[in-house]
Parts: C-alpha cells; structure tokens; sequence
C-alpha cells in the first residue's frame, strides 16, 4: 500500500512538509479547486501543483475528486460534452503521473453532517450525524455546517426540482453512460476512476443515492467490468450502514480497491454517528479487522487515513486537521506493517 495525506492545494494551512514528516507519507491526494465543475483542468494548473509536490518529495499520483456536473447525473442533453471534457481532464492528469481518481455520484449534495465540532469529554471535537436533525431541515433553505454553499437558494430549488423524475435506476444508468464514455480515457492512461460510496449510505431529502452497500457494487461492476472501474472504500461512509459487513467488503473487492479512506465511527441507535480516533477500540468499527481483510488479499492501493478530530487545541478544517489524521496515519502504518510481517 502507499500511504498518502489529503491536501488542499495552497490554501490549505498544512505546509507540504509537514506532511512529509510523518512517517511512510509517500504522497498527497490532491485536486485543482478553481476550475468550475464541468471544464477541463487547465494543465498549467496540474503542474503547477505537481511541481509543489515534487519539490517535497512527495507524489500526486491521487486526485480527489474530479467533480462531476451534475447535468451528466441528470442525463441531460450537455452531458456528452462535460464527459468529453471529463475524459480531457483524465488525459491531463495522466501526464503529471496520477494513477487514480476519486469521485462521487451523489445528487446536489455531497457528505451531510449535522454537527462540525462535536466535543468530547477529553476535549476533543469531531463530526457527527443526527438523522432527525437533518430530516427536520428544508432542503430547499439549506445552511449546513460544513455545506460550501455552492448554490443560490434558486439554483438549488431548480437543481432538486430536476431531480424528481430520477429514479435509483435512473441515476445508475446516468452513473454507467458516465463511466463508458470515460473508459477509453483511462485506458489510454492507465488512470483508475475509484468511486467514492454516498455519505452517509442512504437517500436523503427524497434525491436518490446508489453507492450504499455490496448490492451496489455487485451491480457496478457486472454493467462496467472494465478494470479502470473501481471504488474508493471508505469505511466511514460505508459504516454508517449497519448493514454493511467491512472486512467482508473488503476482502470481496480488493481488486478493485484503489484507494482506501480509513476512519472510525462510534454508532448511536439506528442512523445516528459520531466520528472517533481511527483505532479500532476508539468505536464500533473494525479497522484491524478491514486492513488485514485488504492485506490478506493483495491489496496495494492507496490508503489515507480519513477525518480526524481536532486534538491539541488544533482548530483545523474539519474533518481535515494535522495533528489527529497523523495518529492516524501512524497506527495505520503499524496495522499494515504488523499483518503484512505475520501474513507473509
Ligand atoms: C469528505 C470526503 C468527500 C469525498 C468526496 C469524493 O470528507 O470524503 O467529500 O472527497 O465525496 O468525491
């Protein structure tokens, strides 16, 4: 596996370097932020990341995400054109070295949360989710903690009006035109498009989501069985589903495991999550469990560890701070170090 770091280009407030300093960090996920959804990613823009990462010895070999419009989710008539640039975009990364990219096909939203700063009793803060807090709000007038507000009120009440007539069914075979008109593009590059699963796994304010469980990817992968096809595992997005088995998960689709989010929940009743330490006794999932699944089968993707909570009086972008995602990373490496040694 090659352990990587999630950085926000250069308005992120971690510095490169600090980066590399935590131990085995062979390279960052990364993304060009100012392009609008739907164009092409400017090469001068890949390279100039590229070069920044270089010059810390550091790869880019992972993206995420490469956005995509939400007229291909709708199907709309533009679509060809926004995965023909889609496909542009693959072919300029392919030259600065990326191997894989992670994106999603959620409708309007992407990962929900009802509270950034969720506190501890030792003082620590993380996300959490309450399924009636969120049902209780209008979609419609939405102002999420952590929602970038991308839409005017407008824009968003056209946006879900459009998505009425999507059905489940609908929006995978959106999802499918999608993926065949990308296909080529990664062949040429070698690039592995690895979806990321809806966060949480379940529908929310009546759009449909399509990327929840083993069904899922059963029915992924027999419509595309290209192997450029693959899936970002994300053990807190497929978590959140109780019915989601993750050592059994992973081990099913190692092989097209390109990249592994790893990162813990504690679970309150039936739907409700807050966000803990990476390790498996912090809460209720079986991280030990999920790497040895990945390393008894092969698996050499990417892994990053996934949110951390914000630790050591750190205020960082949530989910996204250094200090806690780096214990992460560390107990990460020593899972991975100790299965490999004993498996092998
Ligand atoms: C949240 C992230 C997601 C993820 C996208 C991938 O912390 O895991 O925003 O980057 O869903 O497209």
């Amino acid at each position: 596996m090659k352990m990587t770091f999630r950085w926000y280009g250069e308005k992120d407030s971690i510095p490169l370097n600090y980066i590399k300093q935590i131990p085995n960090m062979s390279g960052v996920v990364t993304a060009v932020y100012d392009e609008p959804v739907g164009e092409v990613w400017g090469e001068d823009k890949i390279a100039r990341l590229y070069e920044l990462c270089r010059a810390q010895d550091l790869e880019m070999e992972v993206i995420e995400s490469v956005p995509v419009h939400e007229d291909i989710k709708l199907g709309k008539p533009s679509r060809d054109r926004l995965i023909a640039n889609y496909a542009q975009t693959i072919r300029n990364l392919g030259k600065y070295g990326v191997k894989c990219i992670c994106y999603n096909f959620m409708p309007v939203f992407d990962w929900l949360r009802t509270n950034l700063k969720t506190v501890a009793k030792d003082g620590s803060n993380s996300l959490s989710y309450k399924h009636d807090e969120l049902m209780a709000l209008d979609p419609k007038n939405l102002h999420l903690p952590g929602w970038d507000e991308s839409y005017t009120t407008d824009e968003l009440n056209s946006l879900l009006d459009e998505y009425k007539g999507i059905s489940h069914e609908q929006l995978f075979e959106n999802l499918v035109y999608f993926l065949n008109g990308i296909m080529p593009a990664c062949n040429e590059t070698g690039i592995n498009m690895a979806i990321h699963p809806d966060d949480p796994p379940w529908d929310m304010f009546g759009l449909p989501r399509i990327i929840t469980s083993e069904k899922s990817y059963d029915k992924l992968f027999a419509a595309v069985p290209n192997p450029h096809n693959g899936i970002t595992f994300c053990t807190g997005s497929l978590g959140a589903g109780r019915f989601n088995k993750l050592p059994e998960m992973a081990e099913k689709y190692a092989d097209r495991i390109y990249f592994a989010h790893i990162r813990q929940l504690k679970l309150i009743d039936e739907l409700d999550f807050t966000e803990a330490g990476h390790l498996t006794s912090n809460g209720d999932l079986d991280i030990y469990g999920v790497v040895k699944a990945l390393v008894i089968a092969g698996f050499d993707g990417y892994v990053r560890p996934d949110h951390g909570r914000n630790i050591w009086g750190e205020d960082g972008k949530p989910g996204y701070g250094l200090y806690d995602r780096a214990l992460g990373a560390a107990y990460l490496n020593g899972l991975f170090e100790a299965i490999e040694k004993e498996t092998k």
